[in-house]
């Protein structure tokens, strides 16, 4: 199958292809005139609510490219801290863009709960319908960056089913094997290849 992954993350991209590509699947990056796409996301305390706005908006940029053979890909994805009641959770995106993960840290300074979770929601359109997979990831927030790996907030997110180590420091398959997408691309192989009894 053909996986039309609409995002301006190639991270995620690479992170999909991972898991896709050693079962046959093809996942591509949409690019419109060579261009990634850029969504208008909706101001919401919802990824949920924020992954069927980039669906509906996918849809009608891929538009004709969708046949029997293609399927749609969307994800809306945040790091929700603990402390922070959440933040920066539906919001992850614009706060990485404006104060990074240094204004993260300087924020957490201090902080002893440093609990947090990334949580991953996708939507994949098939043949007329879209089809939604939630995945989470438990972590915390280190108190320096480490690594060089992974993207986004990877390098101060340590997850409890590691050693310590942060995302960043991971392989790509040892991060995808715990990750919260991962987890969501995981349920949507198992829906369309159930395993056999
Ligand atoms: P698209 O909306 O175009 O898909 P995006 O990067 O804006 O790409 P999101 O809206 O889902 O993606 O934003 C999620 C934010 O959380 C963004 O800052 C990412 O860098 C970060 N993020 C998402 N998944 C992550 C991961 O696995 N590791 C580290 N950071 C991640």
């Amino acid at each position: 199958m053909r996986i039309i992954f609409v995002t301006s993350n190639r991270g995620k991209v690479s992170e999909a292809r991972g898991i896709f590509a050693p079962l046959g699947h093809a996942v591509e990056q949409f690019l419109k005139d060579g261009l990634t796409p850029e969504f208008s996301e909706p101001q919401s305390d919802g990824i949920e609510e924020v992954t069927i706005s980039k669906m509906e908006q996918a849809l009608m940029m891929v538009g004709r490219e969708v046949d029997e053979n293609s399927a749609l890909l969307v994800e809306d994805a945040g790091l929700f801290i603990d402390s922070l009641g959440g933040f920066p959770g539906p919001y992850s995106s614009y706060v990485e863009e404006k104060i990074g993960l240094d204004g993260i840290l300087s924020i957490m300074n201090g902080e002893e709960n440093r609990y947090a979770e990334f949580r991953a929601v996708i939507a994949f359109h098939y043949l007329g319908q879209t089809h939604i997979f939630r995945g989470k990831c438990e972590g915390s927030i280190d108190v320096e960056k480490k690594g060089e790996g992974g993207f986004g907030y990877d390098p101060i997110f340590v997850p409890s089913d590691s050693d310590g180590r942060t995302c960043a420091e991971l392989t790509a398959e040892e991060k995808s094997s715990i990750s919260h997408r991962g987890m969501a691309l995981n349920k949507l192989l198992e829906f369309l290849a159930p395993p056999s009894m």
